[in-house]
């Protein structure tokens, strides 16, 4: 089947399943709550959605892993009702891309059940066993750690046995060097292909090929192993098999969240040629705030090291692959207040700054639920209000290793997971119309004024400043296909940059600063028409704290 590459002209809109809306009165979102807010979707213009993982899970991670990867998790819903969620999103234009989270199951999915039970079990070599050393094999086989923190093996009962898993323990990963698991993983991507879905968003997919030693590695801070369990050496035969025996048969995209790949490796995956992936997630821009790639241990923003990484991803991938543009998810922290902006007293300018900053890269560009209304970070005071896996097994590492306390005491409680995931604000009333019991995450007291509702009467809403970004994408082929050029590379306060096709132009530009700054390029663009900005009134040649603006010459 010929691919159409629809995915070029998709707005991506991010649901996380469980704090979208709530139907059920259980405090968690469902199925048919995401129904019930589609045509709240189609006014925002998006006419796709990613959603995160809906299958049977015991929610250990939060859906990320999989007891059964062909029935819905039950609080969430039935299959009737996933089946009519599609119907009633493709009647409106919009296509769905869903979760697939294949290098680790659940340890409540049977395979593994059956894997851990039985040494003879057709299911122990689906996943990645091997013996542990020292006396009993009590020790751990090496010394490799995981994206949670700690080792990656654990113990299995009292025998000399242990499995890998580079998440939470209840998520065991899969051996992909067992043709089988290959198999299985075709068979569920035909079963919802051929439901209808338009394809995937491929979780931790740059983990799935593993070195076979299984050798210590040298020690460090954190992901010990990496080099062994990161891009893997039969990463892209795993992709380009995938691609061959399924996605060439159907019209469908694929995003990779390609975790700590560097461009290079991200050409290979997305080179159409390869036949692999359509298009990766990279996280150097969610990185130049960290050291090392580590959330916790925060570093002051510069916009410069982020003008820095965009350019290298715009120009690296152009003729290449193409960009994915994101700069939330549920993984990561809220972005307004992030990125040197501010989530007080200039939260609607800034959102907007940063909408006009990442929505007209080369690229396709994605919305996390609530960023469209400028959802803030959770008001945790205390471990006690969070509840993601991740933040609890770093709590109790600072607990155990207290040289990192003073690190996690300013980090822990910005940088959690569950800054992105409290429920979304839909109206001002007590649970925020999310839900009418109590959720499963705190509701943010802001709910008073930062909602849906009134966010979609307000013209001068972030929602109808996303609204405009996305009528004014569609059919551009200057933003579509236009080239990158950095207007101010040296500048740490201002991002200008342009978007350049044959005579045509698109020029953003946006302050990053508190202060007025006076910024030389506007003089530059007397001739060209402002088509967009987050502020009224306007000055010559000076920007007004976190000002955007949009310029073309056509
Ligand atoms: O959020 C992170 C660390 O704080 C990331 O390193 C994250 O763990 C990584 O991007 C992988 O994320 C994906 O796989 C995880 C799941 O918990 C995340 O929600 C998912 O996005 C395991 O399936």
């Amino acid at each position: 089947m010929k691919h159409t590459n629809w995915y070029k002209d998709a707005v991506i809109y991010q649901i996380y399943p469980r704090s979208f809306c709530d139907s059920n009165h259980d405090g968690m979102g469902d199925i048919p709550g995401i129904i019930s807010k589609l045509d709240y979707l189609k006014d925002l213009g998006v006419n796709c959605v990613w959603l995160s993982p809906i299958y049977d899970s015991p929610q250990e991670d939060n859906g990320y892993d999989i007891a059964n990867y062909r029935e819905i998790y039950k609080p969430f819903g039935t299959l009737e009702d996933f089946k009519t969620m599609l119907d009633e999103m493709h009647k409106r234009g919009i296509r769905l891309i869903m979760d697939l989270v294949v290098n680790h199951t659940s340890s409540e999915h049977e395979w593994f059940k059956s894997a851990i039970s039985d040494k003879n079990s057709p299911y122990r070599d689906y996943y990645i066993i091997r013996k542990g050393k020292g006396k009993n094999g009590k020790k751990p086989p090496n010394n490799w750690s995981g994206f949670f923190g700690g080792s990656t093996w654990e113990r299995i009962g009292d025998t000399d046995e242990w499995y890998l898993h580079l998440f939470a323990k209840g998520q065991p990963d899969l051996n992909w060097e067992n043709p089988k698991v290959r198999e299985e993983v075709k068979d569920i991507l035909r079963y919802w292909l051929d439901m209808g879905v338009d394809g995937f968003r491929c979780d931790v997919i740059t983990l799935i090929s593993k070195k076979q030693d299984f050798k210590n590695r040298m020690p460090g801070i954190a992901l010990v192993g990496k080099d062994a369990y990161v891009n893997g050496p039969r990463l892209h035969e795993y992709l380009h098999e995938l691609y061959t025996d399924v996605y060439a048969n159907y019209d469908c995209m694929t995003v990779g969240e390609t975790v700590l790949s560097s461009l290079d490796e991200a050409i290979d995956l997305v080179s159409p040629e390869r036949e692999e992936l359509d298009m990766v997630f990279n996280f150097d821009h969610t990185d130049t705030d960290n050291y090392m790639g580590v959330k916790w241990l925060y570093r002051k923003f510069k916009l410069k090291n982020l003008k820095k990484v965009f350019a290298h991803w715009q120009k690296g991938l152009r003729g290449k692959g193409w960009n994915s543009l994101f700069i939330e998810n549920h993984d990561q922290r809220r972005s307004v207040g992030r990125f040197g902006t501010d989530d007080k007293e200039y939260r609607v300018i800034s959102a907007k700054m940063l909408a006009s900053m990442y929505f007209l890269l080369q690229g396709t560009p994605f919305i996390y639920q609530g960023q469209e209304i400028g959802m803030t970070n959770g008001d945790f005071e205390s471990i006690d209000d969070v509840v993601d896996v991740e933040a609890h097994n770093i709590y109790q590492l600072g607990q155990d290793v207290p040289i990192l306390r003073p690190f996690l005491k300013k980090t822990l409680m910005s940088c959690n997971r569950d800054n992105p995931r409290t429920p979304m604000q839909w109206d001002d009333t007590r649970f925020a119309g999310f839900s009418d019991v109590k959720p499963w995450l705190k509701v943010n007291k802001n709910k008073a004024f930062i909602n849906a509702k009134a966010a979609q009467i307000d013209q001068g809403s972030i929602y109808n400043y996303f609204k405009s970004l996305i009528e004014f994408r569609k059919g551009n082929e200057v933003i579509r296909d236009g080239e990158y050029f950095d207007l101010l590379p040296r500048d740490n306060s201002i991002y200008a940059y342009a978007r350049r096709l044959g005579e045509k132009e698109v020029v953003v530009v946006c302050s990053f600063s508190k202060d007025k700054k006076k910024c030389k390029i506007l003089n530059e663009l007397k001739q060209h028409k402002l088509v967009m900005s987050n502020y009224q009134e306007k000055d010559d040649d000076v920007l007004k704290p976190f000002e955007a603006r949009i310029y073309i010459n056509y």
